[in-house]
């Protein structure tokens, strides 16, 4: 067994997992040395088996070191482990994030197809039209300079204040959609440095800026902070607290303490308990969005992911491209000790893309405590990175090629640009195919004349190719992620829908911000090294020498 567990040696799960387990371990160990360039020449139908369609993209899986067994075992490890009852489950709205006792039905924001979507009963439907509407309605009216600020200058300039899944979603499709930005321009504060928000005001008018404080709990440190600095520059630059009611708006589940900041009710768009902060995106949480590209733009990328729900929740679990693509994680993460997995989007466009994946998967499935309560003695969520290619080529790809680790990575490219550059994307494209195709293909020893110049190849890839980054294509690249995040964390057996460790976080944090302000730790309340830094800072802080 590949890969041990928090420094213990790795054990498969138990039954029901188990038999299936145990025969893709025995499987591994025959497939290891197969190399793939074999596999394809066995099968000249190897791209169209395990290549597929789904909503207008084109997944390409054939790069796998799978065979037509390892696919049908990984398959009966998702029945299993009982993939389809748990999709339904979280379609059906039942509580399947038990820890938090909640429902997980962020695909009722993109659920365009008129059925109702129940929780306890209730159809949460008219309550997401109401705030659609709501959404509706404000971005056309800032967009079209119906709404103005205070003094009676149309807003320019909106900055959206959030952290974590308050700000990756929005980030990440506000710069992969700015070929469609048409509306005022947008910024994004997460850190709490003070750099972060004072850089970004420094360019601003405070007359003509709209913030969106976008906080589910509305109580995170970093958020609130940040909203409060932000309001003082207003107040500071227009001399009155009423200048907030046109310059400030709420995203969150929690109306009491938007209220409590001095936000009108009417300017609050309201999301639920039932949708996790890193899936958010979809919801009112989504309002930069609709405010850069236009309200109908935000909707295809609802209807874009909705297309994707829908071959999620209907598709058998062997052409179901989610579920496959998450099968073949746990087939490196638990078979082969792959520890990592690389995204890499040749498209300039989608520069926040492995960010955003990196929260999706790693605050989903970094869990090592079964749904029952159990510690899992197998390896779960693997480390997610990437950044835009053709720049990693000239970095870290090194590592990818001829380095010691097996790193599957996903490549996504669209075939058409939104640029007029069409030789630019030619080019990328083919470094796109190229990086593909030699990390499968390796070179040898004997054909490179030199070790050095060897590559073993028998690297594994996904290829996902778009027509184009529409906002459409973009809906359903995330819900194909989100969904084979999900398959993931059905098989290892773990709550993807908590996040007990950023919970963790905030805790700590809060409790240390007295110290750090009095320049002294609580005697007894932290360890040697804790204790000793926060007086070494305390120290320069007052140009002593610690
Ligand atoms: C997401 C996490 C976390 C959260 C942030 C911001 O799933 O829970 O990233 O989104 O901590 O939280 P608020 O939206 O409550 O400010």
């Amino acid at each position: 067994m590949q890969g041990g567990v928090n420094g213990r040696p790795a054990a498969p799960p138990p039954p029901p997992r188990r038999a299936a387990w145990e025969a893709l371990a025995e499987h591994q160990r025959r497939l290891a040395d197969v190399r793939l360039e074999d596999l394809f020449a066995g099968d000249k139908e190897r791209f169209q088996r395990l290549s597929f369609r789904v909503a207008g993209m084109l997944v390409d899986l054939s790069k796998h070191r799978v065979t037509h067994e390892t696919v049908a075992l990984l398959l009966e490890l998702a029945r299993a482990a009982s993939v389809a009852e748990s999709r339904d489950a979280m379609f059906g709205g039942e509580r399947i994030n038990l820890t938090e006792g909640r429902a997980v039905l962020h695909v009722a924001l993109r659920n365009r197809s008129g059925r109702p979507m129940l929780t306890d009963g209730v159809d949460v439907m008219p309550q997401v039209r109401a705030v659609q509407e709501q959404m509706h309605r404000f971005s056309a009216s800032v967009r079209s300079g119906e709404w103005r600020g205070h003094t009676g200058e149309r807003i320019t300039d909106v900055v959206n204040i959030g952290i974590g899944g308050s700000h990756l979603g929005p980030q990440m499709a506000v710069r992969a959609l700015r070929p469609y930005a048409d509306g005022p321009r947008l910024h994004f504060v997460s850190n709490v440095d003070g750099a972060a928000i004072h850089d970004t005001l420094s360019g601003l008018n405070p007359a003509t800026t709209l913030f969106l404080v976008a906080s589910k709990t509305f109580t995170t440190l970093e958020t609130m902070t940040n909203a409060h600095s932000a309001r003082t520059w207003r107040v500071t630059a227009l001399g009155a607290d009423a200048a907030v009611a046109r310059h400030f708006v709420a995203l969150s589940t929690n109306l009491t303490a938007v209220e409590a900041f001095g936000i009108e009710p009417k300017n609050a768009f309201a999301f639920w308990d039932w949708v996790g902060g890193r899936y958010s995106l979809w919801s009112a949480i989504g309002l930069s969005v609709a405010l850069a590209v236009g309200y109908e733009r935000f909707e295809e990328l609802l209807e874009g992911a909705f297309a994707v729900d829908e071959h999620f929740r209907l598709t058998p679990l062997a052409e179901n491209v989610p579920v496959l693509m998450g099968l073949l994680n746990v087939w490196y993460g638990n078979f082969f000790g792959a520890e990592t997995w690389a995204v890499l989007p040749y498209d300039e466009s989608l520069t926040y893309l492995p960010a955003y994946l990196q929260q999706a998967s790693m605050e989903s499935n970094g869990k090592s405590v079964t749904r029952g309560g159990q510690p899992v003695t197998w390896q779960t969520g693997p480390v997610v990175w990437g950044q835009p290619g053709t720049d990693g080529q000239h970095a870290f790809y090194q590592l990818l090629h001829q380095g010691t680790k097996l790193i599957p990575a996903d490549f996504i490219v669209a075939a058409k640009p939104q640029h007029p550059l069409t030789e630019h994307h030619h080019i990328l494209v083919a470094n796109f195919l190229a990086q593909t195709e030699a990390l499968m293909l390796g070179r040898s020893a004997a054909e490179a004349g030199d070790p050095a110049k060897s590559f073993p190849g028998n690297r594994p890839t996904t290829s996902i190719v778009l027509e184009q980054l529409t906002p459409r294509a973009l809906g359903s690249l995330v819900a194909l992620y989100e969904h084979a995040i999900f398959t993931q964390g059905v098989v290892w057996d773990v709550n993807s829908f908590d996040q007990m460790g950023v919970e963790l976080g905030k805790e700590l944090a809060k409790r240390l911000v007295p110290e750090v302000q009095n320049g002294a730790a609580v005697a007894g309340a932290h360890d040697g090294s804790t204790a000793g830094l926060l007086a070494a800072i305390a120290a320069l802080r007052e140009g002593r020498q610690p």
